[in-house]
């Protein structure tokens, strides 16, 4: 049976990725950090089949002796402070976490990585590093300008992987991937944001939604086709870094417009009201990925198109939403 620890479990692609190595016959290990984490708690009893072991990417000590307990064939480090806006307000933790983390695991993984079936490794590495993109689409040739604290620390998260790689032979890969989206984003996050919004408001729950901007333009995946092409970075015979996208590109204006209207709500204008307080201090304002050489290499292909994501989210949030109200009734 193999054998993957996955760091940042709790989060979407946490989720979405244990249950695909599980499906595969994986044994699946989880690093949650934190005491009594109730996230953790949540975990087990959505995903009983995921052994949930303790640590922190800022405890190296904590990641070898996760590394020693799992022994694990896969690591995937999906772990980061992974909100953009958080990032501009704790900058130093962002660094220590989202960029030094992956320094320490891969670190932890020189120490106690197996020596005759050496682990391989995942860095989840960002469309964010283009930032003020400099060419498009971005592929992996094109060079980065990130902005935020998010994007410089994924960029050191980045190039030390290439560098672990080319210095000491590591099987580590980067996955470049741009926005996914799911049923299981994070609120934070302005696509379950609005989703949330969205069905409050068709349910009348909520009177209005607040957004920073409706400019930034971003290609949107669904996360669960996206795990697929980590775990196919790491099948390959040779590691390698690979943009993963749909190669498509839309506005914040345009999933709120789709999003209101898979609710059978036309007029979106009347409930949106634009708030400062969610612009950030330097924004994004497109981004579009080439993911040819995923294509062409790992044979991946993204399986969910826009509207369908959209509609999708819309719906599980108003079921959500609508046995949330019955149960207070
Ligand atoms: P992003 O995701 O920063 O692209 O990073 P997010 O959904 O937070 O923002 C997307 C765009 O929408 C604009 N926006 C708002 N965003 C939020 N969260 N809330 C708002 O009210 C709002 N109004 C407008 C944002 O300014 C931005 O332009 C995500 C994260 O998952 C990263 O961890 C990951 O690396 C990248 O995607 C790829």
């Amino acid at each position: 049976m193999p054998r993957a620890l996955i760091t940042g479990v709790t989060g979407q692609d946490g989720q979405y990725l244990a249950q695909f190595l599980h499906d595969r016959g994986y044994e699946v290990f989880g690093l949650v950090k934190g005491q009594n984490n109730p996230r953790g708690t949540l975990l087990q009893e959505e995903f009983p089949f995921v052994d949930v072991v303790s640590g922190d990417l800022q405890d190296l000590p904590s990641l070898v002796a996760a590394l020693e307990y799992a022994q694990p064939d896969e690591v995937y480090n999906l772990g980061a402070i992974s909100f953009v806006a958080l990032s501009f307000r704790q900058a130093e933790l962002t660094a220590n976490v989202t960029g030094l983390g992956v320094l320490r695991m891969l670190e932890a993984i020189r120490m106690v990585g197996g020596r005759e079936n050496p682990t391989r490794f995942y860095q989840a590495s960002s469309s964010e590093m283009f930032g003020k993109v400099r060419e498009t689409p971005q592929n992996e040739q094109t060079p980065f300008y990130p902005r935020s604290p998010y994007g410089v620390a994924k960029v050191f998260g980045h190039d030390i992987t290439i560098n672990y790689r080319d210095s000491y032979g590591l099987y580590a890969c980067s996955g470049l991937l741009f926005n996914h989206e799911s049923p299981r984003r994070g609120v934070e996050f302005v696509t379950r944001k609005v989703t949330n919004a969205v069905a409050r408001i068709k349910l009348g729950l909520q009177q209005e939604l607040a957004l920073g901007s409706l400019e930034p333009r971003r290609d949107w995946g669904f996360a669960g086709d996206y795990v697929k092409a980590m775990w196919l970075m790491l099948q390959q015979d040779e590691p390698d870094d690979y943009v993963v996208a749909t190669g498509q590109t839309h506005s914040v204006r345009d999933f709120v417009e789709l999003a209101f209207q898979a609710a059978g709500i036309d007029d979106w204008q009347r409930f949106v009201r634009l708030d400062e307080r969610f612009l950030r201090p330097s924004e994004v304002d497109l981004l579009v990925g080439d993911a040819s050489k995923a294509r062409k290499v790992l044979g991946w292909e993204p399986t969910m198109s826009f509207p369908e994501l959209v509609t999708t989210m819309v719906a599980h949030d108003l079921d959500v939403e609508q046995r949330k109200a019955e149960g207070r009734r």
